[in-house]
């Protein structure tokens, strides 16, 4: 078994509605260990190089003043096809179409704003995962 890790955000909505609790009981329900955790506030610097690829996109500065508006939750988990298997837990970005049962189908919604609000921030590669994780725990 070769364990893999991924950085998971629980983002500014997320937290402020009070959802942390259930993100993390789903991914300890699945069987992925909690192995880093901590509540911050984000700072505009780590925000922008968190989210480098997406500079340029017309949701990017939305995107960084949402992530900056509240206390983000950030985790790291560990498992076998970890990277995979929460961003299959997390469901698809729009959370007005993601599944049922995800995350994001389940305690999402389009609030008619520029950056969709999604609760959650899953990396998505083996190489997305390292650097996400050195970004945010050093
Ligand atoms: P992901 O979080 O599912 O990996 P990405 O494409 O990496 O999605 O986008 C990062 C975040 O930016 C999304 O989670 C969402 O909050 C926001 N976002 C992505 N695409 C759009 C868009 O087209 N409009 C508004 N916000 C978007
Ligand atoms: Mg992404």
């Amino acid at each position: 078994m070769t364990t893999e890790r991924t950085l998971v955000l629980v983002k500014p909505d997320g937290v402020a509605r009070g959802l942390t609790g259930q993100v993390l009981a789903r991914i300890e329900a699945k069987g992925y260990r909690l192995v880093e955790l901590k509540l911050v506030h984000a700072e505009r610097a780590l925000l922008e190089r968190h989210y480098e690829e997406h500079r340029g996109k017309p949701f990017f500065g939305p995107l960084v003043e949402f992530m900056l508006s509240g206390p983000v939750v950030a985790a790291v988990v560990e498992g076998h096809r970890v990277i995979e298997g929460f961003r299959s837990l997390a469901g698809s970005t729009e959370p007005t179409t993601a599944a049922p049962g995800t995350i994001r189908g389940d305690l999402g919604r389009d609030w008619g704003e520029q950056v969709q609000q999604n609760i959650v921030h899953g990396s998505d590669s083996p190489e997305s995962a390292e650097r996400e994780i050195g970004i945010w725990f050093g």
